[in-house]
Parts: C-alpha cells; structure tokens; sequence
C-alpha cells in the first residue's frame, strides 16, 4: 500500500503491477456535472467502455474519507445520488479526508490522485479554464494549473464556451501544456466541434498520440497534455442556439452572485434546462467518445513501454 489513505482496486492495482493499460475518470461529473439516474447510466457505461478497449477503468473519488482509485457499481450509485459529495479540488483533499466525508474529484482532484497511483492517461467530459471576466473575477480552474504539473494526459472535448477559450489557451501556453487536436486543426468548444480556436498540434492516431506522450516524459519534461477530441457528428450541437444558452446561463450566475466551485455546476445545470436536455445527452455521447480514445491511447502506451 502506497499511502495510508489510498485505496487502489485490486483490478486496478493488479493491471498496473503488470505494466497494463489504465484509463482514469473523474467523479465531479457524476456528482456534480449531471442528474441522476443519467449520471449514474453514463459511469457505468463509460466504464463498460473502456474495459471493451481491452483497458481498465479506474473511477476515482473520496468515501467517508478514503480515496478510492477504482469504484464499485454499488460505490458509484452511491455518489450519484448522495447530497452529501464535496466537489474536490487540491484544496479540499486534506479537510474532506480528515473530516471523513464523501467528495467528487474534479479533473484537477482526479490527475492529482492519478499521478499518485501512476495511471497516465485520463478521460473525462471537458476540463475546466479560465472564465469569462476573469480578469475581474480571478476565476481560473485549479484544473488548468494541475494538469501542467502532472504526468497526465487528460483526453477531453475541449472546454466550454463558458470559458474563455482564448485565455485558457494563453494560460496553457504559460504552463508549458500542449494541447493535441485529434483528427482536427480547431480547438472543439464541448457541445460543438468548431470555437474558431486553433489547437497546438493536429495527430491523427492514438499511437502518435501515445508516441508524444513516450518522447514528452521520456525527456523528463513533467507535466500533461490535454488532447482535445471533436464531439461526434450526429450529436454536436448547433454553435447559435448552444451559445444563446451560455450567454444567458452566464448572464444568470451573474446576477445571482452565484461564485467560485458553484459557478461550474450551476452553469452546467442552467443549460441542460435552457436547451430542453439536449445539451446532457451531447454531454454523455462525448464523453463515451473520449473515454474510447482514451483507452486506445492507453493501449498503444503500455505497448510503447
Ligand atoms: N465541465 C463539464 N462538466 C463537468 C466539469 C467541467 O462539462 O462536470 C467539472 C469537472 O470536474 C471540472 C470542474 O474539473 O467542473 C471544473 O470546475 P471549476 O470550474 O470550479 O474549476
Ligand atoms: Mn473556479
């Protein structure tokens, strides 16, 4: 046992003493990024997923104090539906843990505890950025800063345009990540596959990608990449109407005051009701999109080893 209050699956721990292809998830998107029952439908599912890729999925999260690399479906239904679940970041580790209550890692919580167990690579929906008016706000997720210093690839469809994806970019640049477009020269904004963005580099295989990923650490060049993957065709949603409904989501917290860990959430929630669930069900299929390639490119890095 590495650390006394980790617990590691004994699935998980068994594939990665034998050098085998592991896929982390983040639970903030079960707890706090979806409804239940579809979030708790979709962790199953994604976990189904990856284990089809010939990967093991390693959900991670804290219960009654414990970090958990790798959940139960019993565990999972559990955070799905409980009230009680701390959106966790780095800052809440410490108090969530010792106080022995439940918590949902975050992308920044999630990398964190992988780079502990040693998984490398990580799917999850979007990640979080820099916010709109943060130049007043301060508003930048701890995500961005955590992923720069972690040897995790973070597998995502971008980030939202709740963001400001300018900035986020900008921010990355400084924190020496690179941001890979897979099979695409354009930034995907989450719900759609275009933002007017450019990303750093275009690969078009999960060998390459798991082939920069070799050249990256085997240089001891610390720190992750974020690689962005286009949501699929059939469920990308139009830019007008999916932008109308951030602007007034946004417009929203503002006036409610809503701040910091709520800001993400409350947005979240906002525009499934503004967009009549279309927007969840986007959400789900890309998240079951990333959490395929993720798995390949688990798959082709374990072999590069
Ligand atoms: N984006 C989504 N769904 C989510 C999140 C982001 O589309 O559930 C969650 C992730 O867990 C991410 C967190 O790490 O929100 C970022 O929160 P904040 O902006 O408070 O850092
Ligand atoms: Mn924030």
């Amino acid at each position: 046992m590495m650390n006394q209050y980790i617990d590691i699956h004994p699935e998980v721990e068994k594939a990665l003493k034998e050098n085998r292809p592991v896929v982390a998830l983040e639970s903030t998107i079960i707890s706090h990024g979806m409804p239940y029952p579809q979030n708790v439908e979709m962790a199953v599912n994604v976990e189904n997923l990856i284990k089809e890729e010939g990967a093991v999925p390693a959900t991670i999260a804290i219960l009654g104090g414990r970090i958990k690399v790798g959940l139960t479906h019993y565990e999972i239904e559990h955070l799905a539906k409980a009230k009680d679940v701390y959106k966790v970041g780095k800052r809440d580790f410490a108090y969530v843990i010792s106080q022995k209550r439940n918590g949902a890692t975050t992308v920044s919580g999630t990398a964190l505890v992988a780079e502990m167990a040693g998984i490398k690579i990580f799917a999850t929906g979007g990640i979080g950025g820099v916010h709109r008016g943060a130049e007043n706000t301060f508003d930048i997720s701890r995500d961005l800063e955590e992923v720069s210093q972690v040897n995790v690839a973070v597998i995502c469809a971008g980030a939202k345009s709740i963001l400001d994806l300018g900035l986020t970019l900008e921010y990355l640049e400084t924190k020496g990540v690179e941001v890979i477009g897979y099979q695409t020269q354009e930034l995907p904004a989450f719900y759609t596959r275009e933002s007017g963005f450019q990303v750093n580099y275009q690969l078009n295989t999960p060998q390459e990608i798991a082939q920069l990923l070799h050249a990256k650490w085997s240089l001891g060049l610390t720190g992750g990449i974020i690689v962005a993957n286009p949501i699929p065709k059939p469920y990308s949603m139009d830019s007008t109407q999916i932008n109308l409904a951030i602007e007034q989501a946004v417009e929203e917290a503002k006036l409610k005051g809503i701040k910091g860990n709520e800001v993400t959430p409350y947005l979240l929630s906002k525009i499934k009701n503004i967009t009549e669930g279309s927007s969840l069900e986007s959400n789900i299929e890309l998240v079951y999109n990333n959490a395929k390639l993720a798995a390949k490119i688990a798959c082709s890095y374990a072999s590069l080893k």
